[in-house]
């Protein structure tokens, strides 16, 4: 799809969904357990996280200047992605990383976690190791948030990461606004949510699984390793998984079967490298070969990048979302 027939769709999406909205006149830097707009939030501490539940209270309108210009937050996202002295020219993929880290920490049956909240602003989550270098990817947004205060942190992360994917070439994506940012780090998740790279499918089952995914999604996202690189200064780990890391395609299936892969011999973690030695794959995406039903949806997203983007689109909206109350299922609006 081109660039602005890409741009119209998602001013489409703007516009339809902010039909469905009554404006909330609480501001965005309010916690979860504020009150606002339409709905009233209320928090409740249970196990250790945050357990968030909306109800009807009444309604309000706000003042055009309290709604966030979201066209507007999608273009100056957009103007931030390339920079020539940045990695391979985008700041993408770590956007996308950024999205990914702050709503992957969701756990199904607790309820904690998740991309509401914005908690990767505060320690300890904010030194997580698995969050190592997304402090930059933070500071770069933050000119977005200087120019459309009222926009949250939640929602300004997942949005970038979404137009990332979107800009890079990937699908269109539903993106839904309303997520609200936690007021300090008491909700933070606790370390070790996010997948360990060294392991292997057991591993990548648990953790996706306790986010609610299926084995499909699992793969499905997983194309998103398409993007970007490894850092030895971030993960340790060094190099990208295919050879247009700025561009969003299933060539991540198509490395993964097509190319040759060794343990790479250097002193490091260990990962596997192609023949020239310039790509490379981590041990959770190597194993998916040695999975039946991974590798049934390996070889289908290879074959085929149209079922590819379909099912990513779904499956990262899906994962943008974790942890954000909605109402009316997967297609619902947020609660806001
Ligand atoms: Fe990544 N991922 N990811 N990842 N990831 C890295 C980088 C990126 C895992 C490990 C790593 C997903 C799942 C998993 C991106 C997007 C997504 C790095 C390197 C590691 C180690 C970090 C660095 O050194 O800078 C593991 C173990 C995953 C589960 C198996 C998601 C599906 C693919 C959910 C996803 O969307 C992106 C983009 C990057 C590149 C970041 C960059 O700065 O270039």
């Amino acid at each position: 799809m081109g660039v602005s027939s890409r741009t119209v769709a998602t001013q489409v999406v703007t516009r339809a969904s902010s039909t469905h909205r009554v404006a909330s006149s609480s501001s965005s830097s309010s916690s979860s357990g504020g009150r606002g707009g339409r709905y009233g939030w209320s928090t409740a501490s249970v196990g250790g996280g945050i357990v968030v539940a909306a109800a009807v209270v009444g309604v309000s309108v706000a003042s055009a200047e309290q709604t966030p210009d979201y066209a507007q937050v999608r273009r100056d996202i957009e103007e931030l992605l390339d920079d020539e002295s940045w990695d391979d020219g985008s700041w993408g993929p770590v956007f996308v990383r950024l999205a990914w880290h702050a709503s992957g920490t969701y756990d199904v049956c607790s309820h904690t976690g998740g991309s509401n909240g914005a908690t990767m602003r505060f320690p300890p989550e904010c030194n997580h190791g698995a969050n190592a270098g997304l402090a930059y990817a933070r500071e770069r947004l933050e000119a977005v948030k200087r120019k459309h205060p009222t926009i949250s942190y939640a929602d300004l992360w997942t949005l970038a990461g979404t137009v990332a994917i979107e800009r890079m070439g990937g699908p269109d994506i539903r993106w839904r606004r309303g997520r609200r940012d936690a007021a300090d780090g008491t909700a933070c998740p606790a370390d070790g949510r996010l997948p360990d790279a060294s392991q292997g499918n057991a591993h990548t089952r648990s953790i996706f699984h306790r986010m609610g995914f299926t084995d499909r999604e699992i793969v499905a996202l997983l194309g998103a390793h398409a993007l970007g690189r490894c850092h030895t200064d971030r993960s340790g780990y060094s190099g990208p998984w295919t050879n247009s890391p700025v561009t969003f395609s299933n060539d991540y299936f198509v490395q993964l079967l097509e190319n040759k892969w060794t343990p790479k011999k250097w002193n490091g973690p260990h990962q596997y490298e192609d023949a020239s030695g310039s790509l490379m794959m981590l041990p959770t995406d190597l194993a998916l070969l040695d999975d039946k039903v991974f590798r049934t949806w390996v070889e289908a997203y290879a074959k085929d990048e149209a079922l590819f983007f379909r099912d990513f689109a779904f499956a990262w909206q899906k994962l943008m979302d974790l942890g954000v109350p909605y109402r009316g299922g997967v297609l619902g609006d947020l609660l806001l």
